[in-house]
């Protein structure tokens, strides 16, 4: 498991984004995989989601259709002495230096036959920040060919402007509207598809997104969002959240650094508005 080269990280200034085929060692696989496979063992006993397991439409016992474990860290041991110990970590500290935050995590399933759409985004609106520093690192739980909807990431992006997700009327949508990502056509699209292992690293200004899973295979993506001590959260991004913006390298800042761009402003998560990118999405979009 490598650390980032200075040509990794003059990439990820350029193009907003990594990814590092087959990077995590099948000794991490085998726990997390483990620990995944429980959850979706005992979603065969739910008929509703539970603070630990989102399902998605079409669930049944036989048929496992899973959206999300959210905020993994909270639920499990294996998955927050990865999240906060991880060699993830190190990729955090060598890309936003020696004093890091982590924010959050989550293990986006995609179940295969079904595993929805996840329209055009930038995760920043989603959870301000006083700067533009944070960025999210996904590890593939398995291999994941084209079919099976990788994540989609527009290079470059990270230096375009940020959109609010809101629809004309203002509404919170979650998504670029339609207007806006017909804007992105031509852009330099990158689908991130890679074995079981693979590491993608987008900052938090990229647009990206996913296509539905036609493919018959699951396609699990644990995903840690990490930020510079620096960097200071403007939201709760659910009330309360265990775990969530704990310092995983170095120490808390002397200093706030805030940039001059304006952030847009999601819903108020803290007054119980959060829904996930899944629901949202879904529900305001179809
Ligand atoms: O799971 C994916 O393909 C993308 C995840 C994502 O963009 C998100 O959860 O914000």
């Amino acid at each position: 498991m490598r650390r980032l080269t200075a040509d990794d990280r003059a990439q990820y200034e350029r193009d907003g984004y990594l990814c590092l085929p087959a990077w995590l060692d099948d000794a991490w696989l085998d726990r997390l995989t483990a620990v995944m496979d429980r959850f979706v063992e005992r979603s065969r006993s739910l008929v509703v989601s539970t603070p630990d397991l989102l399902l998605g439409p079409g669930h049944t016992a036989d048929r496992p259709m899973l959206r999300r474990i959210p905020q993994t860290v909270a639920f499990d041991p294996v998955f927050e002495d990865f999240g906060l110990r991880g060699p993830v970590v190190d990729l955090a500290e060598d890309l936003l230096g020696a004093d890091v935050r982590f924010h959050h995590s989550k293990l986006n399933f995609k179940s295969g036959g079904g595993g929805e759409e996840i329209r055009w985004h930038q995760d920043i609106p989603f959870w301000p920040h006083s700067n533009y520093g944070p960025l999210t690192i996904g590890v593939y739980l398995c291999d994941v060919d084209e079919a099976m909807a990788p994540m989609g990431v527009f290079a470059g992006s990270h230096r375009g402007p940020i959109h609010a997700l809101r629809d004309e009327a203002g509404a919170w949508t979650g998504a670029l509207s339609d207007a806006e990502a017909a804007r992105l056509e031509g852009s330099d699209l990158r689908w991130l598809a890679g074995p079981r292992g693979t590491v993608t690293i987008h900052n938090c200004r990229v647009v990206h997104g996913s296509r539905a899973n036609t493919s018959p295979r699951m396609r699990p993506l644990l995903l840690h969002t990490y930020a510079p001590c620096d960097a200071l959260p403007l939201t709760r991004i659910m009330d309360p959240v265990k775990l969530a913006n704990v310092i995983v390298r170095g120490g808390p800042p002397a200093y706030a650094r805030f940039d001059a761009e304006p952030c847009p402003m999601p819903p108020d998560w803290g007054a119980g508005e959060y829904s996930s990118i899944f629901s949202v999405q879904q529900e305001k979009l179809g």
